[in-house]
């Protein structure tokens, strides 16, 4: 069956959800949600993400919303379908879960300020707070140092190969380098920056690109 996927092919966290997809090579339908119109807050759209966000999907009878809970799931549901993005043991599964939650508490509320006030914020013809900006942006170098450290000693983020936990970084971190003009953030970082190179090489990853129009 294909999976409904709701959400603008260009919004983050909907990618989070495609990349996973096109990884574990899962068919889905992608419903366009117009955020620029507020789409997400009609009433049609409040029945499936009651906090007006996307993505959502919708795969028969189960209908989910949250990006990193919809990924594990169907990381977790075709764990033999391409490459495994969990982990084999409890272990390796609670160290994926580690930097997931890594990615979503240290990492992804620093980026997401920061893309707010430097890219969304100036495109809606409205200032950007740039002091909170530089302040996310010195946070986010010291979160960076952590991963610098941690990809001296594995090459991914949850050990010797690519898992969820480093899937979870790609849209946010493509809208540092490219849209907020931050490269410098992961360039000046050896490990990180290398990690980047891998992770954002990966077929799959290519291929939504292609599909977003980046
Ligand atoms: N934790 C949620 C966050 C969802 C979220 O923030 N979605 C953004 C797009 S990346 C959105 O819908 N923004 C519009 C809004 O919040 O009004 C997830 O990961 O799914």
């Amino acid at each position: 069956m294909v999976v409904k996927v709701y959400g603008p092919v260009r919004s983050a966290c909907t990618q989070r959800v495609l990349a996973c997809f096109l990884e574990k090579k899962i068919d889905f339908e992608l419903i366009h949600v117009d955020l620029d119109s507020g789409e997400h807050k009609q009433p049609g759209f409040l029945l499936k993400q009651p906090f007006g966000q996307v993505p959502v999907v919708e795969d028969g009878e189960l209908k989910l919303f949250e990006s990193r809970a919809i990924v594990r799931y169907y990381a977790a549901k075709y764990a033999n379908q391409g490459p495994n993005l969990i982990g084999l043991t409890l272990e390796e599964r609670a160290i994926v879960d580690q930097w997931l939650e890594v990615e979503a508490h240290n990492f992804n509320e620093l980026v997401y300020t920061i893309v707010l006030q430097v890219v969304i914020l100036p495109r809606m013809g409205q200032l950007g707070d740039m002091k909170l900006a530089r302040t996310c942006e010195q946070k986010l170098g010291q979160v960076l140092d952590v991963y610098e450290q941690r990809l001296s000693e594995t090459k991914y983020l949850a050990g010797d190969s690519f898992t969820l936990a480093d899937l979870s970084h790609l849209p946010g971190t493509r809208y540092l380098l490219e849209e907020a003009g931050m490269e410098h953030l992961v360039k000046e970082r050896k490990n990180v920056s290398a990690w980047w190179e891998d992770i954002s090489d990966r077929p799959a990853w290519k291929k939504l690109m292609k599909l977003a129009d980046f």
